[in-house]
């Protein structure tokens, strides 16, 4: 190896990493049973002297019935609300959802652009906490959710 190949190298060890971390996205994290399936639950890392992030993760409705997504809970946040970005001509604002329908058998993905779970009042560490998805009939359905570094592809 010649002299200046170093930096390169670690430019490409950081590449691969980053490859590899997104990759493992698609892996389903967590699967419970019940109502709904949950998988790559995944929470943004909080910016430093922020206590507001965000949240994403693929929800299936494996049943014959819809299920309304009404709202959602985290032990750690003083509230949770469920947001979709709009794109008006230029601009991209976040507009709260009274609820989501998961139509049955199909998969809603919350994820960076559209849908996601605002979290305001984060009061701790983010990293595998559980968030309790509130379903129109009374049910809830919990999940894990990983933190993803600030900044990383999510
Ligand atoms: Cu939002």
């Amino acid at each position: 190896m010649f002299k200046g190949c170093r930096s390169r190298w670690r430019e490409i060890a950081w590449l691969l990493m980053t490859l590899i971390l997104v990759g493992g996205c698609g892996q389903p994290t967590t699967v419970k049973e019940g109502p709904l399936q949950i998988s790559d639950a995944r929470i943004r890392a909080l910016a430093p002297g922020q206590d507001k992030t965000a949240a994403y993760f693929d929800v299936h409705n494996p049943g014959a019935a819809d299920i309304t997504l009404v709202g959602a809970e985290m032990a750690v946040a003083r509230t949770v609300e469920i947001h979709r970005i709009i794109r008006d001509g230029d601009m991209v604002r976040m507009r709260r959802q009274p609820e989501v329908v998961i139509s049955a058998g199909e998969t809603v993905r919350f994820a960076p652009g559209g849908l996601h779970l605002m979290i305001f009042g984060v009061s701790s560490a983010v990293d595998g906490a559980e968030i309790a998805l509130n379903l129109s009939d009374g049910r809830s359905v919990d999940a894990r959710f990983r933190e993803v570094p600030l900044g990383a592809q999510q």
